[in-house]
């Protein structure tokens, strides 16, 4: 939008609001699924990259000359410095919104970030703005942004539709680990030999793997959802289980056949 009293924006600097405007939805949804698996002391993260999006957005709205272009910098290197990683996990995870949508958002929105400071930065000088924004510049934003969220609400309800349950009969004998706040529960699963059958359950918005890489294991379960798997114990001894989401490396557990 254009105000009477001030020169229109430039392109670039409305590609940096825009690329700003994706890494807040980013860390909006990142807020969300802590708030809702009880990470309260992980909600510093998005709230710090809220803050320094509005502080960048107020400065480069309030400023002409390049440097105010430079805050937009810090919050799009942050959220990259925390979604890059996960770039192949969430494209194959779409049906997990809260995995899919911070990661495709924060992603776009860093290097949309990023970009439009670069460009802007070599093409204004002397604070003059170059290339004005035009109507088709907003609709072509509002068209993207349109877009991403159509394929976040569809990644949500995929999410919804796709939980599953073990039910009473399936998990008779079974033991259940459950995964809460980037923990297997319990840590150490005593198993004697013979066939093992264990119902995992997600009480996280997220994904989690419960991985045994000696034993081939590999399952993924989708947040609020439960998966029986069934597998036969190995010789006795004791194996390490993972979960293969980046970022949850710190996530493991034992698993002690006797
Ligand atoms: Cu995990």
């Amino acid at each position: 939008m254009q105000e009477a009293s001030t020169p229109p924006v430039s392109m670039y600097r409305a590609l940096i609001i825009f690329g700003l405007g994706l890494v807040s939805a980013a860390a909006v949804l990142v807020g969300l699924a802590f708030l809702i698996g009880g990470e309260y002391g992980l909600l510093v993260i998005p709230v710090v990259v809220l803050v320094v999006s509005a502080l960048a957005y107020v400065a480069l709205k309030g400023g002409r000359r390049r440097r105010s272009l430079l805050p937009a910098i810090i919050p799009a290197l942050l959220v990259l410095f925390f979604t890059l990683p996960s770039v192949g996990f969430a494209f194959g995870h779409f049906d997990s919104v809260f995995d899919f949508g911070p990661t495709v958002l924060g992603v776009l929105g860093g290097l949309t970030t990023l970009l439009g400071v670069v460009v802007a930065f070599v093409t204004e000088s002397g604070g003059r703005a170059a290339n004005a924004t035009t109507p088709t510049h907003w609709r072509a934003f509002t068209g993207v942004a349109a877009a991403l969220g159509a394929i976040c609400v569809l990644s949500a309800i995929l999410t919804i539709a796709g939980r599953e349950s073990v039910s009473a009969e399936e998990r008779e004998g079974a033991t259940v680990v459950r995964m809460k706040q980037l923990e297997f529960e319990p840590e150490v699963l005593e198993v004697g030999t013979g066939e093992i059958r264990i119902v995992l359950e997600n009480d996280d918005p997220t994904v989690h793997t419960f991985t045994i890489d000696e034993l081939d294991v590999d399952e993924d379960v989708n947040g609020g959802s439960e998966a029986l798997i069934e597998f036969e114990a190995p010789a006795a001894g004791s194996y390490e289980i993972t979960c293969e989401v980046p970022g949850h490396e710190a996530m493991t557990g034992t698993i002690e056949v006797r």
